[in-house]
């Protein structure tokens, strides 16, 4: 892998794009190391994600806009598709992915932030769709996802003026959870998934699942969803010990992921 890092430790991974003389734009054979890395991740011994940028002044700055400059209509389609199947396997990844957005999150950048569950960044990040002054619309999620995540008024805004906005802005608007000065970035995600892989791995993802897939179908069938993967945590050792141990007073040992 040349231009994707990854670190597993303990229960957590961290992936890093690592093409920090583009400021980490994504070519198609970056596009392509992410999908091999995320098929690559033992889910029995990964329990939540943290995704980065190197260095210290971009997560993503966008898609390659050299790569994209000579597309045709049809390739430039198939481009969009290439990121949108990656953008969508982290959407859907069975365990949580965090987002520590250190620096630029411009286009292709703002929108794999948004494929993750949550995004927290680091003080000197920028966030923004500047496609329209390249002359196209964003093309790995952007226009769904941004409209999702804020309101679809600011996604407007922000995707038909292509204007920047700092992390204060982003916090304000609900884009990112929390900020940070950028040497706190990391350690704070860290923390955040290790809450998060301390708890029941079966039931964690199930909560993906339910809130991803009632988030796209009415109340009444988004009940439902919830009954059934409700439904599939009982009688799992975690549940069982998770439960067992509220009544006998004592912390859990461990959860197993069984
Ligand atoms: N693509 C390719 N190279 C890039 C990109 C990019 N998106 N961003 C930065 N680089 C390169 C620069 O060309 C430069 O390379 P070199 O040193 O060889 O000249 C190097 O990174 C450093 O960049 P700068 O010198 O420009 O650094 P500055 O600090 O002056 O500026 C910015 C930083 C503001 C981030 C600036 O680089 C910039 O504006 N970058 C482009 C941001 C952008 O417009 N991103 C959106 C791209 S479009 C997109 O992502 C669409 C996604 C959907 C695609 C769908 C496909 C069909």
């Amino acid at each position: 892998m040349g231009f994707i890092t990854y670190e597993q430790e303990g229960f957590v991974g961290v992936i890093t794009i690592n093409r920090p003389k583009a400021l980490n734009a994504l070519n198609s054979e970056v596009l392509k190391e992410l999908d091999a890395t995320l098929d690559s991740i033992d889910l029995d011994a990964t329990r939540c994600l943290i995704l980065t940028g190197a260095g210290e002044k971009s997560f993503v700055a966008g898609a390659d806009i050299g790569e994209m400059s000579t597309l045709t209509p049809e390739e430039g389609e198939a481009f969009g598709k290439i990121g949108n199947d990656v953008f969508r396997k982290i959407e859907t990844f069975p365990i949580p992915v965090i987002a520590a957005v250190n620096g630029f999150a411009l286009g292709g950048g703002c929108e794999i932030s948004m494929s993750c569950d949550i995004r927290i960044c680091s003080e000197n990040a920028v966030f923004g769709q500047p496609d329209v002054g390249l002359g196209i619309t964003p093309g790995f999620g952007g226009t769904q996802r941004l409209a999702r995540l804020v309101s679809p008024g600011m996604a407007k805004q922000m995707i038909y003026t292509a204007r920047n906005i700092k992390a204060d802005e982003a916090l304000r608007i609900g884009l990112v959870n929390a900020v940070y000065p950028l040497e706190e970035l990391m350690p704070a995600a860290k923390k955040m998934a290790a809450g998060i892989a301390k708890q029941a791995p079966i039931a964690v993802r199930a909560c993906k699942k339910a809130i991803n897939d009632g988030l796209q179908v009415d109340m009444d069938q988004a009940i439902v969803i919830e009954e059934k993967l409700f439904g599939s945590c009982f009688k799992t050792e975690d549940q069982i010990e998770g439960m067992a141990a509220f009544l006998e007073k004592r912390k859990v040992e461990g959860f197993k992921n069984k």
